[in-house]
């Protein structure tokens, strides 16, 4: 079990780095937990993650005392439910673009009265360490988080109808997309200027509403950038970068000059 749960870090005001993982392998997972990441997202929507990848990662990665957030598929909101089901303490769902994509969302993600999620925590429990179904309903539709992802000019529009849908309870930004169609496919930059502005928007808007802003980053320059603005859950970088570059540190004094 996590030594300090995320809604319990979050809930303390705290900045929480977010390591990204597209390996399925529960090792590469675990390794990169213990590296010193806050939490550690299993990528099943851009990433090689599948239900069975993500099951074995939320043990190892758990194993490690670190929280585990599963990004989904693309309005595969079943999987939220069983993401959270294997023990998973937030999930985020990308391209959430109108107040249907978010309802859908939150009905998977909180038990009634405020969604629909199917009962069968029995791996959740084991790692809440939660004795009855009892205590485990209890706090489940409090303590698990549901972001949903703001990557479109539509969701832009939509964001102050989508943050008063009960159950949803942050904001994950996604620069690459948002740049891609905010400039009409022009650009694929989460670093570009013209980003400044929705990203201070989605920010103020998202605090107004008593909820959870978080961020995609490449670098740590720009996840440092985005924890001084005020975002609490912030993505750095993901799994094949950090292979790379470790690489090439490593690599750097061998090279021929
Ligand atoms: C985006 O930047 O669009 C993302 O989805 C981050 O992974
Ligand atoms: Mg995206």
């Amino acid at each position: 079990m996590a030594s300090k749960s995320l809604i319990e870090t979050v809930r303390a005001g705290e900045t929480v780095y977010l390591g990204w993982v597209g390996n399925p392998d529960p090792l590469v997972a675990e390794t990169i937990a213990r590296a010193g990441f806050g939490a550690i997202n299993l990528d099943m929507q851009h990433g090689l993650h599948d239900p069975v990848s993500v099951m074995r990662a939320i043990g190892s990665v758990s194993a490690a005392g670190v929280p585990v957030i599963v990004r989904v598929p693309v309005g595969d909101f079943a999987m939220a439910s069983r993401a959270l089901d294997m023990g998973a303490q937030a999930v985020i769902a990308p391209m959430v673009n109108t107040v249907a994509d978010a309802r859908a969302f939150a009905d998977a993600m909180k038990y009634p009265p405020i969604g629909k999620r199917s009962w069968g925590p029995t791996r959740a429990m084991m790692l809440t360490g939660d004795a009855s179904a009892a205590a485990y309903l209890q706090r489940a539709n409090g303590e698990t988080l549901s972001l949903a992802m703001i990557e479109t000019r539509e969701a832009l529009d939509n964001l102050e109808a989508i943050l008063d849908v009960d159950g949803i309870d942050g904001i994950f930004v996604g620069p690459s997309d948002l740049s891609l169609t905010l400039s009409n496919g022009q650009v694929v930059d989460g670093d570009a200027a013209f980003l400044d502005e929705p990203i201070r928007h989605i920010l103020k808007v998202t605090q107004a509403k008593g909820k959870v802003p978080a961020i995609f980053t490449v670098s740590g320059v720009r996840a440092r950038a985005m924890a001084d603005l005020g975002y609490r859950i912030i993505a750095v970088g993901l799994d094949a970068l950090y292979l790379r570059e470790g690489v090439r540190r490593m690599l750097e004094p061998t090279l021929d000059r």
